[in-house]
């Protein structure tokens, strides 16, 4: 069993698969901390979870033509200055339950816990790649990284990200080997892992083992022949890959965490609580909250830390607390996110189904009952 060394979990996170690992925290613990506390971080593995030595551990970085490659313990990554940045992480498949509910997907039945958020500290990429010598050149080209996870055939876990945001000191994108201040866990890439702001999670390569710049995209499965977007109406008999871009940035994201489907809440007033973040460093500017289905809103409370312009790399949490409107037997509750480009989330999920379930950012709803 390729499985049998993987680490023991937290056991309040909801299980989506235990081989590979896949696990989400409940709702309302994922709102609970602004940073979330590493034991109930969401895990995403496609593969067994490697288990490396500290002591022998090597990044190996593919120097460019003439340039110098560099083999790097862990003690030559800690000379690079320490970089910080608290960074939220959303798999492209968060909230895809929602798109099984309206036709069939491919992939993991993600609620709305795919997403968590931590401080990260590390090496800069850019500074590890100017070190091998690499600049931005005038033509395309991907930094290209390599998991030290694989599969039984050998083919490890593997994605890039476009050469300038890896060059670019503003887009923070780091070698990390701290998470909320302790070595990684080994399920979030024990010991190195990359960081890439404002980006889908599948670009944030775990058990990092090779970075390399190439002029294409890698050629990864997980970067060619997954993670992208597609019209409802293709399906699998008629998708083309190389058709449709990687995701890269993610659409703008919000979730009401409390109270929860179903639920029955007391009359008077109600509590309601969740999450919201944009891709690209968007800041999100406004969540909008409704108890009639969408017919009226209030605008929610942003809590959490006040995010940089064009470096919003992490969520903000909110709060609303509204009375339950006289004679109600039942609530509609909606919530949807807007961002600093005015972006808007759609409003329903039909029109943005796709065949692998990824980008499902519709309004979040939640119907509760309530006490007479
Ligand atoms: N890196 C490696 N080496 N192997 C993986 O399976 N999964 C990716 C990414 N990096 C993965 C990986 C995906 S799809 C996501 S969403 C994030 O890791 C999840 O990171 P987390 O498990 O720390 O939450
Ligand atoms: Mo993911």
């Amino acid at each position: 069993d390729p499985y049998a060394d993987d680490p023991v979990r937290h056991p309040a996170l909801k299980v989506n698969s235990q081989r590979p690992f896949n696990a989400e925290p409940p709702p309302e613990l994922l709102t609970e901390n602004y940073i979330t506390p590493n034991p109930i971080f969401f895990t995403r593995n496609h593969l067994p979870v490697p288990n490396l030595d500290p002591e022998t551990y090597r990044l190996h970085v593919v120097g460019p033509p003439g340039g110098q490659s560099l083999c790097l313990s862990l003690d030559d990554l800690y000379q690079f200055p320490k970089h910080e940045i608290t960074v939220t992480l959303q798999c492209a498949g968060n909230r895809r339950s929602e798109m099984t509910r309206i036709k069939e997907v491919k992939g993991l039945e993600w609620n709305t816990g795919a997403i968590s958020t931590a401080h990260w500290a590390g090496a800069r990429l850019c500074d590890v790649l100017a070190k091998a010598g690499h600049q931005l050149c005038g033509t395309e080209a991907h930094v290209c990284f390599e998991g030290l996870d694989s599969d039984p055939t050998g083919t490890a876990y593997g994605a890039s990200i476009p050469l300038a945001r890896a060059m670019d000191p503003e887009a923070e994108v780091l070698l990390a080997y701290e998470m909320n201040g302790q070595p990684l866990p080994r399920d979030h890439g024990f010991p190195v892992r990359v960081v890439v702001p404002g980006v889908v999670g599948a670009r944030h390569v775990k058990w990092l083992g090779k970075v390399s710049v190439e002029p294409e995209e890698s050629y990864s499965h997980w970067q060619r022949r997954d993670y992208k977007g597609f019209s409802p109406s293709v399906d699998w008999d008629i998708v083309d890959f190389d058709s449709a871009p990687s995701i890269q940035e993610l659409p703008v994201q919000s979730a009401i965490t409390e109270p929860k489907d179903g639920e029955t809440v007391q009359s008077g007033e109600v509590t309601i609580k969740g999450y919201a973040w944009s891709g690209g460093g968007r800041a999100v500017v406004r969540v909008d909250v409704s108890l009639d289905g969408g017919l009226t809103w209030q605008v929610a409370e942003l809590d959490g830390e006040e995010q940089r312009p064009r470096k919003a790399w992490a969520w903000r949490l909110w709060q609303l607390q509204a009375p339950v409107p006289a004679g109600k037997k039942e609530l509609n509750i909606v919530c949807k996110a807007v961002d600093d480009s005015y972006n808007v989330q759609p409003d329903t999920v039909a029109p943005i189904w796709n065949l692998r379930g990824v980008l499902s950012n519709a309004w979040h709803r939640v119907h509760v009952h309530v006490t007479p």
